[in-house]
């Protein structure tokens, strides 16, 4: 789609004139951002419709990305970035007077997840589309997203997010696409002679509406499909829901988001949800694939379906479902069409978080859904017996004292289950699933996360992405593995200046904002550390903050210490239900106080705790990072996607050998990282035997005693309650993520990182290779090893990759 300046200038007045009847001078930020939605809108339906049809046409494999998470951010920027419009809209709106930066202000964030999984669901839909690849995302259109997080005395408090309240402009309400999930009531299996019928009685219909949001492409001109769910009440059961409440019950089920990651509680309404959106889904899906006359014994090469984490793994059953009840085809048969077409990312080892929900539960939600599990499962079982003692039956079956087990249900129903970094996969092998590896070694596959370099890069760091096209060119924009060419400029001292000075000019943005948004003013000079993720124990940002105390602590016995000036940054949100994360928020915010307000302290120590993180935020903090925190216990942490960003932008990582951290470490190589800490097999180690004995650091570390007895004895103000909660938790509890234990390695490696900082121009080298090898962790080629090994589909035959190079 070809545009200029002129014709963008020309365009935008009309529609803000037909939109609102309103010149430029006189509309608001709102009504300038509504409209130039609606111009960019125009700008790639055409190309959104020859997409679609070019699949059909074709008859080509697609993949459905099912996700009870996707955290896009903003839209605007990263559209005109991919529809290579940036630069023109740019300068036009600078010709009217307006700036894209304060336009693209007034877009509310897509905030439908919590964190890492529902970001990297937005990273792959965003991969998928500039790879030209055949890509779908199927998800929940909640109505409230991840709560509006704001401080109060130093606590967490949460505000509803009402993203919605002046529209969506991106997504299409398509209810002629419109399906039924049934819910609740009971079934009956009835033979009719031909083929066992299942006849529900007394079950909810409820109306499930998509929203479909068009993914743009990298310059390509292939725009996919984002498909959102929404509840609502048919038109034939209205008489069924008489009262406001009773229709509130309905549209309940795609209210809220829940606000916890890494851990589950079982609510019924959560299940709700789960069926409802893997069910309109896989109907829609199966719906669709039938209109053209397929037979069905072949969808498994027409269609893939990704289970992203296990929370849409009724997939498995709902596909059952309709190739049995509405299909009638024989159980073994449309088991192995479900296997094939079935995939599943496992996001996690903490046994907290993995999904088990009671079957009593499951039979209210959908009983036809949980007999079809139980079916399965007795299947498993019978298979193999004589093959596997019964202990190793009993462990991997489904079903177990009354409880589902959804990982098993994923694995057992599909043909590959895959891991999100290489050890994070290693220890799903050798260890949390170590059986079904033994039953089906094939099935286990790796796949690193990434990232899109496009928002993370050239959208949120302008000035770098310059600074790297006049070393090497463009065509990193392309193909991120690109920036490796960085590599041969290591000793151009031009170049690492530059770089230095950008980073500069984003620290300078990143002081403003934190001057306006909490009044502390902080220096551009001095080291900006940044721990941005969710506040999660084992992500220990308690670690942290003990290390923040010990130089606070040092600076009050010697003054005239020559530190290395530090601004310390968190941004995190806890779960509203977990407590200790919560202590932890209001420790940080004390301890930020203390120093901030200390005149003695001065410039040499700040404590930023910035409300309210998210995607947008992230933008802003991450270009201005020197050094970014990944310093969760070794095997806890998955991957980690916040570890790519920051590299990506130049900022040095400390880091564990945890996640995806060991293969950043393996690219930049150990003199251009901060590694510390407990390794997996001491980790596993100590697990394993118990010898861990916390109030042995205490004890014997006269900083440890320091630093601790500063949370209950009043040094640090306000924190009568959590200073205790905090202390017991390492003392008494005896600190399950091991942070005593990792303190002064910790420490050792932050002292390291004040002595680099002093030799900018090293530092700046360092910066470089961390660049340079970030190109590693796009998601385009992450996404291009799942198109290739897990789903077997091809770029669109229509794509374009490459050819508008010319814009940059
Ligand atoms: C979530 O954000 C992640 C795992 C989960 O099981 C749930 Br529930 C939510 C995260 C991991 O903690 C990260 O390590 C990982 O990078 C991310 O998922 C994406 O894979």
């Amino acid at each position: 789609m070809k545009i200029t300046q002129e014709r963008f200038v020309h365009e935008f007045k009309k529609r803000l004139a037909e939109k609102f009847a309103l010149d430029v001078k006189d509309a608001a930020p709102i009504e300038l951002y509504q409209t130039l939605v609606s111009v960019v809108k125009s700008g790639y339906s055409e190309i959104w419709r020859n997409t679609w049809k070019s699949y059909v046409k074709n008859d080509q494999k697609q993949v459905y990305y099912f996700s009870i998470e996707f955290l896009p951010g903003r839209l605007l920027k990263s559209n005109l970035l991919n529809m290579g419009w940036y630069d023109v809209v740019d300068k036009g709106l600078k010709q009217m007077g307006l700036s894209l930066d304060k336009i693209s202000e007034s877009e509310v964030d897509m905030a439908l997840g919590n964190g890492g999984l529902g970001r990297l669901a937005s990273c792959f839909m965003d991969a998928l589309a500039s790879d030209g690849l055949p890509g779908n995302g199927n998800g929940i259109r909640y109505k409230y997203g991840l709560f509006k997080q704001k401080f109060v005395d130093g606590y967490q408090i949460e505000l509803p997010n009402e993203w919605l309240t002046d529209g969506n402009n991106w997504a299409v309400a398509r209810k002629s696409k419109a399906v039924d999930v049934l819910m609740g009531g009971q079934v009956h299996l009835i033979d009719n002679g031909k083929y066992l019928e299942a006849i529900y009685e007394g079950a909810d219909v409820i109306k499930a509406v998509p929203y479909d949001t068009g993914i743009v492409g990298y310059r390509n001109d292939h725009v996919n499909t984002m498909r959102l769910w929404d509840a609502q009440i048919p038109a034939s059961e209205e008489v069924k829901y008489p009262t406001i409440e009773d229709r509130r019950r309905v549209e309940d089920l795609t209210s809220v988001l829940y606000p916890d990651d890494s851990n589950y509680e079982g609510r019924i309404l959560r299940l709700k949800q789960e069926y409802f959106f893997t069910s309109a889904g896989i109907q829609s899906i199966t719906r669709h694939y039938k209109k053209y006359d397929r037979p069905l014994n072949e969808i498994s090469e027409h269609i893939a379906i990704h289970i992203n984490d296990t929370h849409p793994a009724m997939c498995v059953a709902e596909f059952m479902r309709i190739l049995l009840d509405k299909e009638h085809m024989d159980w073994d048969e449309a088991w192995q069409q479900t296997v094939k077409t079935m995939s599943y990312t496992n996001h996690t080892i903490m046994a907290e978080a993995l999904e088990k929900w009671p079957v009593e539960m499951l039979a209210k939600v959908q009983p036809r859904i949980l007999q079809i599990i139980q079916e399965i499962d007795r299947r498993y079982a019978l298979e193999l017996e004589g093959k596997k003692d019964h202990d190793f039956i009993e462990r991997t079956r489904i079903i177990k004292d009354g409880m589902v087990k959804m990982a098993h249900l994923a694995i057992i129903g599909s043909h590959s289950t895959n891991g999100v970094a290489k050890l994070h996969t290693e220890l799903l092998e050798n260890d949390v699933l170590r059986d079904f590896y033994e039953l089906y070694p094939e099935r286990f596959n790796n796949k690193t996360n990434g990232i899109t370099v496009r928002r993370w890069l050239q959208v949120a760091n302008p000035e770098l992405a310059k600074t790297i096209d006049q070393a090497i060119g463009t065509a990193w924009r392309f193909d991120a593995k690109k920036l490796h060419e960085l590599k041969n400029h290591v000793g151009d001292k031009k170049l690492l200046e530059k770089i230095g000075k950008a980073k500069l000019d984003n620290k300078k943005k990143l002081a403003a904002f934190i001057k306006e948004d909490t009044g502390i003013e902080v220096s551009p000079h001095a080291i900006f550390d940044v721990q941005i993720k969710r506040l999660h124990a084992y992500k220990r940002q308690l670690l942290n903050l003990l290390h923040i105390v010990k130089l606070y602590l040092d600076l009050k016995d010697d003054p005239n210490r020559d530190v290395e000036p530090r601004v310390f940054i968190f941004g995190a949100k806890a779960a509203p239900s977990y407590h200790y994360a919560k202590a932890i928020i209001k420790c940080i915010n004390e301890v930020a106080n203390m120093i901030n307000n200390d005149k003695t302290i001065n410039d040499k120590l700040k404590v930023v705790f910035l409300e309210n993180y998210g995607v947008s935020l992230a933008e802003k903090i991450i270009p201005a990072a020197d050094v970014g925190e990944q310093i969760s216990t070794a095997t806890k942490e998955a991957s980690g996607t916040s570890n790519m960003k920051l590299m990506l932008n130049g900022a040095l990582t400390v880091a564990t050998l945890d996640g995806a951290n060991i293969e950043i470490k393996d690219y930049v190589g150990e003199d251009n990282i901060f590694i510390f800490g407990l390794t997996k097999d001491e980790v596993l180690e100590y697990e394993k035997n118990h010898h861990y004995r916390a109030a042995e650091y205490y004890d014997n570390d006269p900083v440890i005693k320091r630093v601790l007895d500063a949370f209950v004895d009043g040094t640090i103000p306000n924190i009568e309650v959590e200073g205790h909660e905090i202390y017991d938790s390492l003392l008494r509890v005896n600190d399950e993520y091991f942070v005593l234990r990792d303190f002064a390695s910790y420490v050792q490696v932050q002292e390291a990182v004040s002595e680099a900082y002093k030799d900018k121009q090293n530092w700046n080298k360092m910066c470089l290779v961390n660049i340079a090898n970030a190109g590693y962790f796009s998601a385009d080629d992450t996404v291009e090893k799942y198109a290739k090994e897990i789903w077997n589909i091809k770029p669109n035959a229509t794509e374009m990759k490459g050819k508008a190079k010319d814009v940059y």
